[in-house]
């Protein structure tokens, strides 16, 4: 385990040096149950680097009631950097010896359920990166949801890090300011049993193709409730005050 918790802190310092704002290791193994696929995608592989970039403060606190074309820029930008970050983090593990898979930040590989590989908010939120807000968001403590998401499965035993505590208490923002008002303000401890249970996902979706149909949005994009979130403009406003 010496070995490996060396090999840690070298693809932390590294994958911070490519671009990652944070950077954590998941026990694989308390996603037991997860919907994958292929269902047989975790086979073999013990851990899972998940990553998270910070998106623009000057970007988000732009967004109120829609998305922002700079916010559709930054989506696909940002997309492309953990792409890239998460080959690195993999060619990295595999130079010493180990077998790694990069998955996509944002590809959708089924348009009537929507869902792709695996969950990132679900590897997040085993590598103790964040946890599941009412928003169904992955809220981390440093930067809030405005955060976006990348995983890199592995078989080499790294330390794994602990889940931690959901913060959102009796915070309403994310579900007074959604625009489709679909956030149920349902609070979770560790995790939502399924999607409904937190938002109505439909109401959620026709919201998204609304604003698909906009000049410069991009498709499946909105961003509201990333903006609100007390979590993520805390930062914002310690950079202010400095
Ligand atoms: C398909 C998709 C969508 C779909 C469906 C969203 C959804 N909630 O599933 C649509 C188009 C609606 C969508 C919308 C949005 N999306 Co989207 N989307 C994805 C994508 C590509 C796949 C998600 C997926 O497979 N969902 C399947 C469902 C079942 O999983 P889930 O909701 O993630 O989590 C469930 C389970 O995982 C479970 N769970 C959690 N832990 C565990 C553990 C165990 C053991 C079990 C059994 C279950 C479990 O809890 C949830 C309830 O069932 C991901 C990228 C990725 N690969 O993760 C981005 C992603 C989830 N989207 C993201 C974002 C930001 C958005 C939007 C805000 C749009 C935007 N960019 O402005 C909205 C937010 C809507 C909302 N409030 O949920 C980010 C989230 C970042 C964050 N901070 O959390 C992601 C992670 C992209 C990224 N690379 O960062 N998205």
């Amino acid at each position: 385990m010496n070995d490996t918790r060396h090999i840690r802190d070298e693809l932390q310092q590294r994958a911070r040096e490519w671009g990652a704002d944070i950077v954590r290791i998941a026990d694989t193994s308390r996603l037991a149950g997860i919907e994958t696929e292929p269902a047989d995608l975790l086979d073999g592989f013990p851990r899972a680097v998940t990553m998270a970039v910070h998106l623009a403060d000057g970007i988000m606190d732009q967004i109120t009631d829609g998305p922002t074309p700079l916010y559709s820029s930054h989506y696909q930008r940002v997309n492309a950097l953990l792409d890239d970050i998460a080959v690195r983090v993999a060619g990295f593990l595999q130079s010493h010896g180990a077998k790694a898979m990069p998955i996509p930040a944002s590809q959708i590989l089924d348009y009537e359920r929507f869902v792709s590989y695996i969950s990132h908010k679900a590897v997040a939120i085993a590598g103790g990166l964040g946890w599941q807000g009412k928003s169904l968001l992955l809220v981390t403590p440093q930067f809030g949801p405005r955060v976006r998401l990348v995983t890199v499965l592995t078989n080499m035993d790294l330390p794994a890090d602990e889940p931690v505590k959901n913060r959102c208490g009796t915070c309403t923002s994310c579900t007074d300011a959604c625009p489709a008002g679909a956030i149920r303000n349902v609070n979770t401890t560790l995790h939502y049993a399924t999607r409904e249970e937190a938002i109505d996902f439909d109401a959620c979706l026709q919201q998204l193709e609304t604003f698909g149909q906009l000049e410069h949005i991009n498709p499946y994009i909105c961003g509201v409730c990333i903006a609100v979130c007390p979590w993520g403009k805390k930062k914002a406003r310690k950079a202010k005050a400095a």
